[in-house]
């Protein structure tokens, strides 16, 4: 199994990659971001509860993401490989993460972070916001409160497999295609 970690503030890309990305190596795509809005759709108990969070930019429980991702984890027994977006977003997602990957015998191979400036990030957020119907991208406030959240609970966690020597850093200002390139690069060192 290839499993990889797709890492970056909000905005940064992740998603946009992440679709080439499993294009073209057949990972199994677990967004964490994805995963909530269509338990929000569905009008779930945990989708009503997660709502609270995302619509003021705060990050929902760990409990909560770690039990989509392990029952995700179970229902994909022949994916060759996952491609992990948006999780783990803290300490303690990325040890849960760790003890679901042993389970399994298998481990993250690299952590790929996708490297913006706050104010690029500000900006597609609010452009996304214009269509895309997202509540948490069309309010500025809301904007930096993710950013904040992110220094402040998710940074960390680039440290964290960083002392495992699990890191390549990528620049994510640019073309989709130039970024996309840079992504391929370091995957094909470690493939
Ligand atoms: P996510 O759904 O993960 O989304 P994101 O961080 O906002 O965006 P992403 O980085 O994927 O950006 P994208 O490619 O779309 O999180 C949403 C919320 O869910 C969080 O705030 C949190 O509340 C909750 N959540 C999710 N996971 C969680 C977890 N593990 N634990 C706790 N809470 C969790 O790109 C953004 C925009 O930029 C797009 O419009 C795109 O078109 C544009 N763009 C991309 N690349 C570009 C480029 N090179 N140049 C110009 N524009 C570009």
């Amino acid at each position: 199994m290839f499993n990889l970690i797709l890492f970056g503030p909000p905005g940064s890309g992740k998603g946009t990659q992440s679709e080439k990305l499993i294009a073209r190596y057949g990972l199994k795509h677990l967004s964490t971001g994805d995963l909530l809005r269509s338990e929000i759709a569905a009008k779930t108990p945990l989708g009503i509860e997660a709502q609270r969070f995302m619509d003021k930019g705060q990050l929902v429980p760990d409990a909560v993401v770690i039990g989509m991702i392990s029952s995700a984890l179970d229902h994909n027994p022949q994916a060759k490989g996952f491609l992990f977006d948006g999780f783990p977003r803290t300490a303690a997602q990325a040890e849960a993460l760790d003890d679901l990957l042993k389970q399994k015998s298998t481990s993250i191979a690299v952590m790929l972070a996708l490297e913006v400036g706050e104010e690029e990030l500000v900006k597609r957020l609010l452009k996304r916001g214009e269509t895309s119907g997202r509540s948490d991208d069309t309010n500025e406030t809301v904007i930096r409160a993710r950013i904040t959240e992110y220094h402040n609970k998710t940074a960390v966690v680039a440290d964290y497999y960083k002392a495992f020597d699990k890191v390549a850093m990528v620049k994510g200002e640019g073309t989709i295609e130039d970024i996309f390139a840079g992504l391929c690069k370091e995957i094909d060192a470690r493939m």
